[in-house]
């Protein structure tokens, strides 16, 4: 594997790829006023970039039926790709960067808020499809934009740490979701402007002045700074799972955890109920096995704890090894004491921002003594 190959471009599709707004403006435009909405230039500029859910919700409330949901939001759909049908076309720099990134051998997905009839629509009509490993739509997380959720996934997927990405964004909430998932960012200025999109590492006003070499360093950039900011205190909701507890492996789990120097600050035996566990485990709700892993997590008591320490969310990952025992790294915890996939013996938070939510789902302020 070349080092390239380590590191990623993740694209934002409407706005970066393709000039696609005024195609959605028109195609919300249409949609609402068939249903006595007026959807103004400044309704548009507030949820660009959102889902669709978002955006019938910001208009319509919280008061509507899944199926009137679906039937705006197909209806909006439907308009949209007849209006762009003959428009498409790319953005300045685009294809030659999406070739070039390529040929360099760093890996591409695109993530988009859209559904996949319109990202199969732009990709193929552009001939652009090659050029992504992967492909994340709308649908794909529960959370669109501003959460890292759809960037984190496609990271996953190839098998890149978030570090080593470049996100290309034109919209505030998509470079928001580049930072809080940890992975760098070029903004283009071609919907929203430069003070608008500050938080990005670059900012550029087309593609026409980016190239590998520059995306090689916006990934270097203020490496010095990351590292110092790298050594950070941090905690991470573990939970040892019903395989492992009833195989009495909590103590031998925990010392692996203590011996990499983790602390900790809150500890306690439960017994999860539906309720809880789908909630931690939302993220994953309409999988194809979500239910089994409910079903799993509520089978037998766990134990929960937060681990409190330097870099202590990657330095758990790391401990625990991949999902799969079988794929699991030797002396990681899952290929040491994991039977299966589901039977994967610890769960550690995946990013800052689930540590803090997670941690919330389990434990109390006044139960984890820090200090
Ligand atoms: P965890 O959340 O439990 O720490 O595991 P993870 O981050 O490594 O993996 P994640 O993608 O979050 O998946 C959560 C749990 O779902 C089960 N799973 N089953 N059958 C499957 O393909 C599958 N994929 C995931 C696993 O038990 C995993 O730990
Ligand atoms: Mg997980």
């Amino acid at each position: 594997m070349t080092d390239n190959q380590t590191r990623a471009v993740l694209w934002d599709m409407d706005g970066v790829i393709v000039d696609s707004g005024l195609y959605h403006m028109k195609s919300w435009q249409e949609t609402f006023h068939q249903t006595g909405i007026t959807f103004t230039d400044d309704n548009f500029k507030h949820v660009f970039g959102m889902r669709n859910d978002e955006i019938i919700r910001a208009m319509l409330g919280k008061d509507f039926t899944q199926e009137k949901f679906e039937a705006i939001a197909q209806a909006k759909e439907v308009a949209f790709r007849r209006l762009i049908k003959d428009n498409v076309k790319a953005l300045p720099g685009v294809l030659k960067l999406l070739a070039d990134i390529n040929e360099a051998g760093f890996q591409q997905a695109l993530v988009s808020s859209t559904p996949m009839e319109n990202i199969d629509l732009i990709t193929g009509t552009l001939g652009i499809k090659h050029h992504f490993q992967h492909i994340i739509s709308g649908y794909d997380v529960t959370e669109g934009k501003p959460s890292p959720q759809g960037y984190l996934l496609a990271a996953r997927r190839l098998g890149v740490s978030p570090e080593n990405c470049v996100v290309i964004e034109d919209a505030v909430a998509g470079v928001r979701a580049a930072k809080s998932g940890g992975m760098k960012c070029i903004a283009v200025t071609n919907t929203h402007s430069a003070e608008s999109l500050a938080e990005a590492d670059l900012i550029v006003s087309s593609l026409e002045a980016v190239n590998v070499g520059v995306v090689k360093q916006v990934l270097t950039v203020n490496k010095a700074q990351e590292e110092r900011s790298s050594n950070r205190m941090e905690r991470s909701l573990v939970l040892i799972k019903p395989d492992a507890t009833k195989r009495n492996l909590a103590g031998a789990i925990i010392n692996r955890f203590e011996q990499r120097g983790l602390k900790i600050v809150g500890m306690k035996l439960l017994h999860m109920d539906k309720a809880l566990a789908k909630r931690h485990y939302a993220v994953h709700e309409g999988k194809p096995f979500f239910n089994a892993l409910v079903d799993y997590i509520t089978s037998a008591p766990i134990v929960a704890i937060v681990f409190e320490g330097q870099n202590a969310i990657g330095l758990i990952r790391k401990t625990m090894g991949a999902t799969d025992p079988a794929k699991a790294e030797k002396g990681t915890i899952r290929a040491d004491f994991g039977v299966d996939i589901q039977n994967n013996a610890v769960h550690g938070s995946d990013s800052p921002e689930n540590a803090v939510k997670e941690i919330a789902l389990f434990f109390g302020k006044n139960e984890i003594c820090s200090g």
